[in-house]
């Protein structure tokens, strides 16, 4: 019998009529549940189950529409993507949130009161995830044609414990229950090749090489729908899971290798087992490797299938394919999409190169020199033989062209050269990115400058035209429209719902700056923020802190370089300060909370965990102080819970040491909520000072230059603190063990650490801090300036949403427009 497709196209529309039956259907004949068996996880997972319907929809016609437009795909590779929940940002999406509320009504459902039982998505470290997520929520809401590449991690980024003042890491089994917003697409799983040997022939007399691998993984992939915001698009995020073949196990059982076939089995699942937890430094993790490329084989490969689909000439591939690399995690993708060409579609090395070339853009995160990625000859001359070839053969094509245009010059071959031959022979894999990718760009205008400068300065000499500047973004919709819902509101009522899509039209809101009612009101949902967060902080941390106290923020990864130190360090000052002077008439209360995750083996991080959270139980026990300063450290920090504690901040702590971070997002996202940051003039710091002002942000310490010729002079943090009697307090106070009497000496190491190295300059701006600090708390006074300078701090955000962003990735480097509906269909 033939099916009637006709009948199968009808769609469903969200009708809130029908909305409580779909639940009903999914909590009974799904779940097998009634009212009296349902549990609360029953009645999310049926909400969810009912939403997607809807989603798969859209997702569906997203896809015919794609199809029919012929259109060049962006391909965004990213081993990381830090969603946090999706129910309700689906649901806020569709634009369904009140059909949802409505329909459900008559059973006495409120959706909003399940969203706790979804597992939270948490297949990154920290900003660079999140970063790939804001981006995905954008190009699904642009019209653009993209799909997410990632790893479909069987445990994410670790779940952070608090034992005795330490942290310990416990794993994430984000998948314990069904995961409702992914779908396994068995059918394109694809096979991925490591180890073995390469053979040589030759055809008509030319070499030819063949890669005979010694074991095989399976990818399989599992797509999860993204939900464009009211534009009825809904893109994909395809994960690839490991999985060892089957027919593979059989041949070694056979043979009665058994113990051999299962060993091999798990080493082959374990691929995807787990995210690694430390995005900053390589240290030689041969797992890591074999997972980079696991990722990349897979992709390219899914890339390929569906270009074929659309052309059998290679040479159209940089017409209809564009793939982002999100840092040089992925990079090796250019040496495979090399493999493939030359060795499987045998075209010519220059042809495979030219495409290749003008397929790839690289950006690139971090200057940090730890972080970026360098891998040891010998894992690729173990798991990919032929891949190193193709490296070693363009370093010795390129190297030539650069021995042409600097003749003599031997130093620039060994400086720009993919091979770094001391101590240990290693692949420079943000030269692969650069040399095989047709733009470079980093994340906001300073790193860029510093990329291009300091950094890959001989790059930059050859390829001027190559590198460019992006500055990163953050989505409105997420982190304004759901995570504050009620400002939103109070947006949209004054200047309409354009911003949501269009977050330059926050500039409307500046008049109100000015308008008394309008400050009450925002005045008013702050507090009630405040509120949400004060309970979290108690049902969290046992630490009750007021409603309306000062909430001093700074959240996000433990590092040296972010300077939670400097943060706490000051805290002791105030409190220093305060059991001196004993002078708290009428100041508020101040909360200084702390929430981050430390890399499990960086011993410093955690060290600095430890420090606050002792500083916090001796200051938020001593009655001497009456309560004026509270210490509050949050365990297991992650998306959801910035989303309560964003929209409560009054200050922002955005304190890198000058020409450290990258650009911040999290900076961003503060601003965007009302809150005024405290920053140094690094990252993305500079360009929102520019839009919302230099008197509407405090920026305090040294700036890149002072750094640098601090860095180069002879910098002396011991006589800092001899001469500073700030800073010398802190410091013997801490050595005294006052906030450490049951353990002696355990901070010997942090106060060593500054005093004889004080890598990140902390007693250099440590004064400038305080006294930044200082004004801060004259200027909260004044309620009124306050929250003027609060509201032109939203209405200045509009630059910083992803959508312009992506909207400068699409013009510049994709050259990808958006593809919509043709009106009337
Ligand atoms: O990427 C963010 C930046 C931030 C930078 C961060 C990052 C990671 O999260 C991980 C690795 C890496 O190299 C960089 O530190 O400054 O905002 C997104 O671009």
């Amino acid at each position: 019998m033939k099916a009637n497709w006709d009948n199968i196209d009808a769609q469903i529309t969200m009708q809130k009529e029908s909305l409580a039956n779909f639940f009903v259907h999914y909590l009974k004949f799904f779940g097998g549940k009634d009212r009296y068996s349902a549990s609360e996880l029953d009645v999310y997972n049926a909400l969810a189950y009912t939403i997607r319907d809807h989603i798969i929809e859209k997702w569906l016609a997203t896809k015919v529409l794609y199809n029919k437009s012929h259109s060049k795909r962006i391909y965004y590779l990213s081993m990381e993507y830090l969603l946090g929940r999706l129910f309700s940002n689906n649901i806020i999406n569709l634009g369904a949130d009140k059909e949802f509320r409505e329909g459900l009504k008559k059973l006495g459902v409120d959706w909003e009161d399940y969203t706790p039982w979804e597992r939270e998505s948490a297949l990154g470290n920290g900003g660079l995830g999140r970063l790939a997520a804001c981006f995905l929520d954008s190009m699904a809401t642009l019209n653009l044609p993209a799909i997410g590449y990632g790893l479909r991690y069987e445990y994410g980024i670790f779940r952070q414990d608090i034992c005795q003042g330490y942290q310990v890491e416990e794993p994430d089994e984000w998948l314990k229950f069904d995961n409702i917003w992914e779908m396994k697409r068995i059918e394109h799983t694809v096979p991925v090749h490591f180890g073995g040997e390469v053979e040589t022939y030759h055809i008509d007399g030319v070499e030819k090489f063949n890669w005979c691998p010694s074991y095989t993984v399976l990818g399989i992939p599992y797509d999860m729908p993204v939900v464009g915001y009211g534009n009825n698009i809904v893109n994909t995020l395809r994960l690839w899971s490991a999985k060892v073949s089957e027919e593979f196990d059989l041949q070694d059982f056979n043979q009665g290798n058994y113990i051999d076939a299962v060993s091999e089995k798990v080493e082959g699942e374990t691929l995807t087992k787990v995210l690694y937890p430390d995005d900053r430094t390589e240290s030689g993790r041969e797992l890591r490797f074999r997972q980079q490329y696991f990722f990349v084989c897979c992709s390219i490969q899914d890339i390929m299938r569906k270009f074929l689909k659309e052309s059998s000439d290679f040479r159209d591939f940089p017409k209809k394919a564009v793939i982002q690399l999100n840092d040089t995690h992925p990079s090796i993708s250019i040496a495979e999409l090399m493999r493939i060409l030359v060795d499987e579609k045998h075209l010519p090395w220059d042809v495979a190169w030219d495409i290749t070339r003008k397929s790839f853009g690289y950006t690139n995160h971090t200057i940090l020199p730890e972080a970026l990625e360098k891998w040891p000859v010998e894992f690729f001359q173990r798991h990919l033989p032929r891949h190193l070839q193709i490296i070693y053969k363009l370093n010795q094509h390129f190297l030539q062209e650069v021995s042409v245009q600097n003749p003599g010059d031997n130093d620039i071959l060994r400086r720009m050269s993919l091979v770094e031959e001391y101590p240990q022979k290693k692949i420079r894999m943000a030269h692969l990115a650069i040399i095989g990718s047709t733009s470079v760009n980093g994340v906001s205008e300073i790193h860029s400058e510093i990329l291009k400068e300091q950094v890959m300065p001989d790059f930059y000499n050859s390829f001027p035209h190559k590198f460019n500047n992006k500055t990163n973004g953050i989505t409105p919709r997420r982190w304004l429209l759901q995570a504050n819902p009620s400002l939103a509101k109070l947006i949209t009522e004054k200047i309409g719902k354009e911003w949501i899509t269009d977050l330059s039209q926050l500039k409307k809101l500046e008049k109100y700056a000015d308008d008394k009612d309008f400050r009450k009101r925002f005045d008013k949902i702050k507090l009630e923020n405040k509120k949400k967060l004060a309970k979290l902080i108690e049902i969290e941390t046992g630490v009750v802190v007021e409603d309306d106290a000062i909430f001093d923020v700074q959240i996000k990864r433990i590092h040296e370089y972010k300077r939670q130190l400097m943060n706490i360090l000051h805290v002791i000052h105030l409190y220093c300060e305060l059991r001196d002077h004993k002078n708290f008439k009428d100041a508020p209360q101040r909360v200084f909370l702390f929430a981050g995750k430390a890399a499990p083996g960086y011993y410093m991080a955690k060290m600095i965990i430890k420090l606050i959270l002792n500083v916090a139980k001796v200051i938020n026990n001593d009655e001497l102080i009456k309560d004026k300063i509270k210490v509050v450290f949050i365990p297991n920090y992650k998306v959801s819970l910035a989303e309560t504690i964003i929209p409560a901040t009054d200050i922002s702590e955005q304190i890198s040491t000058a020409g450290k971070e990258a650009s911040g997002t999290g900076n961003m996202k503060f601003a965007l909520n009302g809150a005024l940051t405290i920053g140094t003039l690094d990252g993305a710091n500079i360009e929102i000072m520019n839009e919302v002002g230099k008197e509407n942000i405090f920026t305090f310490g040294l700036d890149i230059d002072e750094i640098k010729a601090k860095r180069e002079g002879n910098y002396e943090p011991y006589q800092l603190y001899s001469e500073n009697p700030n800073i010398k307090k802190v410091i013997d106070l801490i050595q005294s063990n006052f906030f450490s009497l049951h353990e002696p000496g355990i901070f010997e190491p942090i106060c060593n650490s500054l005093l004889t190295q004080d890598q990140y300059f902390v007693f250099a701006d440590f004064n400038a801090y305080m006294e930044c600090h200082e004004k801060i708390l004259q200027e909260y006074k004044n309620q009124k300036q306050w929250t003027k300078k609060a509201i032109l701090n939203v209405a200045r955000m509009g630059k910083f949403s992803s959508d312009r962003t992506i909207n400068e990735y699409a013009a510049d480097i994709w050259k990808v427009s958006p593809v919509k509906p043709k009106k009337g269909k």
